[in-house]
């Protein structure tokens, strides 16, 4: 069933030309490259779900050479000192300052973001190459008391080598950056397998890092692009000469690539499914908190790995708190993410709406009740404008325990703080957490051992968008990997443990005698 029509959107005519001059600009000419390779990727825009350009694929052979070229630039770049190295992030954050509309342009276009978030995903980028420039000069290691005479013990922290990040779509650049920021002040170097429904964006990425690269003088291949399919990107996850692998996706993704890596004694920072949920307590402020919930759990249209999949509220505030997010629900402006009044843009593709519908359909069958949304606008044969839904559940349920990537907040009740943080934990991820109460045991007792199980807690704000200063990632079948900021760059080194003797004597450790 559609329902209302939405209002008219971009053509996409426009929103290739608009495409065509914010690549231009970031030093991508898209009309030469149409056409060139082999086999192609079909840039799309999720805002008429019409096509945009054909684009070059790699191949399997395209990402073995990748791999084989950033490793060698890797051994000319680990030389060098690495407050230099911070000198090329410098360079791209100013470039990606200098071109922030340009790369918001092709996150709106590709994504379907609303233009207040896709420049809020570059200002990311532009934070954590700020925090990365400082980084790189404290990339320093700890001095130990020796418990010999004349000894002293510290560790040293050095590069690794190839970082392969895999990407996902819905951040197609700002967790390319949180990556490759750190990797490489920390002197390493990236091979990015971006999603293949963000192409265009990662080719602006990268020309503005290539560029940042020229011009402070550092050598080539220190970020190889390569937009393959999931199985040309094989040699990504089994080279042995890609020590780090940063992936962000689905569970589904992470379990299969974890053990593939782990068999070869790869590292992994995995970024997978995550079913964040807010307790309401009943001394929140209900006013911030409607706030909270709304734009964690409708923002971006539901498809942040942070997004807000449920509520859990206690049963005397519940039809207050419900009855206020219905209210902002309805007055929700969902449409053409180009225009500066939309709150909700698109949905990336049809399978996201079959998916949300699917779920839907379950939550009923599951004993939920819709309280509103889950229709699709009128529009396009190709694209997907859903209205972001709410549905009250009796209980926890499979479809509540499972991530649905669309704009669905199941809304639960309890009695109990010691109850909200069970119902709280009990699902498979654990990303991104919130308690919304002003009162301070509360807050306490949700941010502690016993309290949210996630990497991510929160205290009177949603569960999304998250600072780059902090650690960001999350446990259970979230995977467990830390990106960003806090001391997230020691899984892009490898640690060394030095112990110098400046005696003339040879004492062994443990008192150990061998004469
Ligand atoms: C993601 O959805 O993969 O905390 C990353 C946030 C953003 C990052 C989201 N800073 O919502």
């Amino acid at each position: 069933m559609l329902s209302p029509a939405l209002c008219e959107l971009t053509t996409t005519d426009d929103l290739r030309a608009l495409a065509r001059a914010s690549l231009t600009r970031c030093g991508v000419d898209i009309d030469a490259l149409a056409g060139a390779g082999s086999s192609t990727i079909t840039a799309r825009t999720p805002i008429t779900g019409e096509d945009l350009f054909d684009f070059p694929a790699a191949d399997a052979a395209d990402v073995e050479r990748a791999v084989d070229a950033a490793h060698e630039a890797y051994l000319r770049w680990r030389t060098v000192p690495a407050p230099v190295r911070g000198g090329l992030i410098k360079r791209l954050g100013e470039l990606l300052a200098e071109h922030k509309a340009d790369v918001a342009h092709l996150i709106g276009i590709e994504v379907g973001k609303i233009s207040a978030e896709a420049l809020g995903e570059v200002q990311e980028m532009i934070d954590i190459c700020d925090f990365a420039v400082g980084l790189s000069r404290q990339l320093g290691g700890r001095t130990m008391p020796s418990e010999r005479p004349g000894h002293r013990l510290m560790e040293t922290w050095h590069p690794m080598g190839v970082v392969g990040v895999i990407s996902a779509f819905n951040f197609p650049a700002a967790v390319w950056s949180w990556n490759l920021a750190i990797a490489i002040v920390c002197g390493d170097t990236v091979v990015w397998k971006p999603s293949q429904l963000t192409t265009l964006t990662a080719a602006a990425c990268s020309a503005l890092f290539d560029r940042a690269a020229r011009e402070v003088g550092a050598p080539e291949n220190l970020n190889i692009t390569v937009p393959a399919s999931g199985a040309d990107s094989q040699a990504l996850i089994d080279s042995r000469k890609v020590p780090l692998i940063s992936a962000t996706g689905s569970e589904r993704m992470g379990a299969e690539v974890a053990p593939r890596i782990a068999a070869r004694f790869g590292r992994a920072i995995l970024e997978l499914g995550g079913n964040n949920a807010a307790i309401v307590a009943p001394s929140a402020d209900l006013d911030l908190a409607t706030r909270g919930i709304v734009f964690s759990a409708a923002g971006t249209a539901g498809q942040r790995c942070t997004t807000l999949r449920r509520v859990i509220v206690h049963e005397d505030i519940a039809e207050e708190l419900i009855s206020r997010i219905l209210k902002a629900y309805s007055g929700l402006p969902i449409g053409d993410p180009m225009s500066e009044s939309t709150l909700v843009g698109p949905l990336i593709n049809a399978g996201a709406f079959a998916d949300m519908s699917a779920a839907l359909e379950q939550a009923r069958a599951e004993g939920g009740t819709v309280l509103i949304g889950g229709q699709r606008r009128e529009g396009p044969a190709g694209a997907f404008y859903a209205e972001p839904a709410v549905v009250r559940m009796p209980r926890q349920s499979d479809i509540v325990r499972a991530e649905t990537f669309a704009p669905i907040l199941y809304v639960m009740t309890y009695a109990t703080l010691a109850e909200a943080i069970e119902i709280h934990n009990d699902v498979p991820q654990g990303l991104s957490s919130a308690i919304f109460t002003l009162d301070q045991r509360e807050a306490e007792q949700f941010i502690a051992a016993d309290g949210s199980d996630c990497g991510l807690a929160n205290v009177n704000i949603g569960t999304s968008g998250a600072e780059i200063g902090g650690a960001f990632g999350g446990e259970k079948t979230t995977g467990g990997g830390r990106e960003s900021g806090s001391d997230s760059w020691k899984a892009y080194m490898r640690r060394a443990t030095n112990t110098i003797n400046y005696s003339a004597e040879l004492p062994l450790a443990q008192g150990v005698s061998f004469s």
